[in-house]
C-alpha cells in the first residue's frame, strides 16, 4: 500500500519545494529529503533529470508513485495522508473549491506571474489562460474576504499553496500587497510548519553558496 511506503521529496530551499515540505511537516509524516544545490546547477545534471526531465523542485516519490508540478503533489500527499484533514473528502461540498484554487495556482497564477516578471504586454483577455492580471488578483482578494481562509473557516492545504505563493510574489513586487493578502500571509507565517522549514531553509541556503565558493577557488 502507497500509505506506507517510504517517502522522498526532491527539494532545494527558498523554492516552489519548500511550501511541499511545510505540507509534509502539517501533515506529520516522516520523510526524506534529497537535497539539490541549485546553485551549483544539480538540478540539470542527468540523475535529477531522470527524476524530472524539466530539472523543476519539487518531486516527490512515495514507494514506486513520482509526483511532479506542486499543486499536484499537494492534492496527492493531502489525499493520501486524508486523517490530517487537509484536504475535503470526495463528497465533501468544499471540495470543489479546495480543487479549483489548487489548479488556479499552476494554471493562472504562474503564467499571470510570470508575464509580470517578464514584463510582458498585457494580452487580450482571450489571449491568456488567466483572464487578466486584475481579475485575477481580484478572485483571489474576494476569496480570502471575509477569510481567514480560502474555504472560509476551514484551513487546508491549498492554503500552504497559496501562502507561500503570496509571500515570494509580494516580496518581489510581483504581486500588490492588498491588506486582505498581507493579513492572510501573516495568519500562515504564524504556523510552526512554516517557521521551522524557513529557518532550516536559510541556513541552507547559505551552506549551498558556501560550497559553491568552495568548489570556484579550488579551480
Ligand atoms: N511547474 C513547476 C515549476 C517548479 C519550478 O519552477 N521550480 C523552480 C524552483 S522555484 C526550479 O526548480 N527551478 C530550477 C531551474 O529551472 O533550473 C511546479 O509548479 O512545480
Amino acid at each position: 500500500m502507497t500509505k506506507n511506503q517510504p517517502i522522498t521529496l526532491f527539494y532545494s530551499p527558498q523554492t516552489r519545494a519548500t511550501g511541499a515540505r511545510v505540507l509534509l511537516e502539517e501533515l506529520n509524516v516522516p520523510y526524506e529529503l534529497h537535497v539539490l544545490n541549485m546553485k551549483a546547477g544539480e538540478q540539470r545534471q542527468p540523475a535529477y533529470l531522470a527524476i524530472n526531465p524539466l530539472g523543476k523542485v519539487p518531486a516527490v516519490r512515495v514507494g514506486s508513485s513520482l509526483v511532479t508540478e506542486q499543486a499536484a503533489i499537494y492534492l496527492y500527499l493531502a489525499d493520501l495522508f486524508a486523517e490530517a484533514g487537509l484536504a475535503p473528502a470526495f463528497d465533501d461540498p468544499d471540495r470543489g473549491a479546495y480543487v479549483r484554487w489548487l489548479f488556479i495556482a499552476g494554471s493562472c497564477f504562474e503564467p499571470a506571474v510570470v508575464d509580470r516578471y517578464l514584463k510582458r504586454e498585457p494580452a487580450s483577455l482571450n489571449d491568456t489562460p488567466y483572464a487578466s492580471y486584475e481579475s485575477l488578483i481580484d478572485m483571489l482578494e474576494n476569496a480570502l474576504t471575509p477569510g481567514p481562509y480560502l474555504l472560509g473557516e476551514r484551513f487546508s492545504a491549498a492554503d500552504l499553496l497559496w501562502g507561500i505563493a503570496l509571500h515570494w510574489t509580494t516580496m518581489f513586487g510581483l504581486v500588490e500587497a492588498r491588506p486582505a493578502f498581507q493579513a492572510y500571509m501573516k495568519r500562515l507565517n504564524n504556523r510552526a510548519s512554516i517557521q521551522k522549514v524557513s529557518a532550516e531553509d536559510a541556513a541552507m541556503v547559505a551552506e549551498h553558496e558556501a560550497a559553491v565558493q568552495q568548489s570556484l577557488k579550488a579551480g
